[in-house]
């Protein structure tokens, strides 16, 4: 089963917005796995966006995520991490297809409200990241075989 990390970010929280995007994947079928909400450190901040070290826009990446609380989870289905990427809308949130969480609430891309994995292997390794092994649940729902065909 695919995983995906997913962060509401500092202004996703601030405005209110953490449980319109729990409900979403929670009606999209995809089964939360872990979640907690936290002060992101510097640290982190780091090792979560190091391919972007360097970029015009990285100070102010960092600046962003660690600016106020954020709400990190895990997520997981068939095919999570497309299917999260696809609720979530396009990085450029003035690109982002209408119905997208990125199109219905957010203007731009320093402010798109959320964060997903963009692969599996970066589910991976996002995921590892985020959370402690202990800190994730392994549970089935009896909806199961009514959303995942196998
Ligand atoms: P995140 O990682 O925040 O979910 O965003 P995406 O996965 O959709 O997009 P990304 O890795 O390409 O960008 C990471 C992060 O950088 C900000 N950003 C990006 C920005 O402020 N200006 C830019 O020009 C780009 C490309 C937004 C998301």
């Amino acid at each position: 089963m695919e995983r995906s990390l997913v962060l509401v970010k500092p202004d996703g929280v601030q405005r209110g917005l953490i449980g319109e995007v729990i409900a979403r994947f929670e009606r999209r079928g995809l089964r939360l796995v872990g979640a907690k909400f936290m002060q992101v450190s510097l640290d982190l901040a780091k090792a979560h966006y190091a391919e972007h070290e360097g970029k015009p826009f990285y100070d102010g990446l960092i600046a962003y995520i660690t600016s106020a609380p954020v709400m990190a989870m895990v997520w997981e289905g068939p095919n999570a991490v497309a299917a999260i990427r696809q609720t979530v809308g396009s990085t450029k949130p003035a690109e982002a297809a209408p119905g997208t969480i990125r199109h219905d609430f957010a203007l731009e891309v320093g402010r798109n409200l959320i964060h997903a994995s963009d692969k599996p292997e970066t589910g991976v390794r996002e995921v590892a990241l985020w959370f402690k092994a202990e800190e994730l649940v392994d549970w089935k729902r009896e909806v199961d075989r009514w959303v995942f065909e196998k």
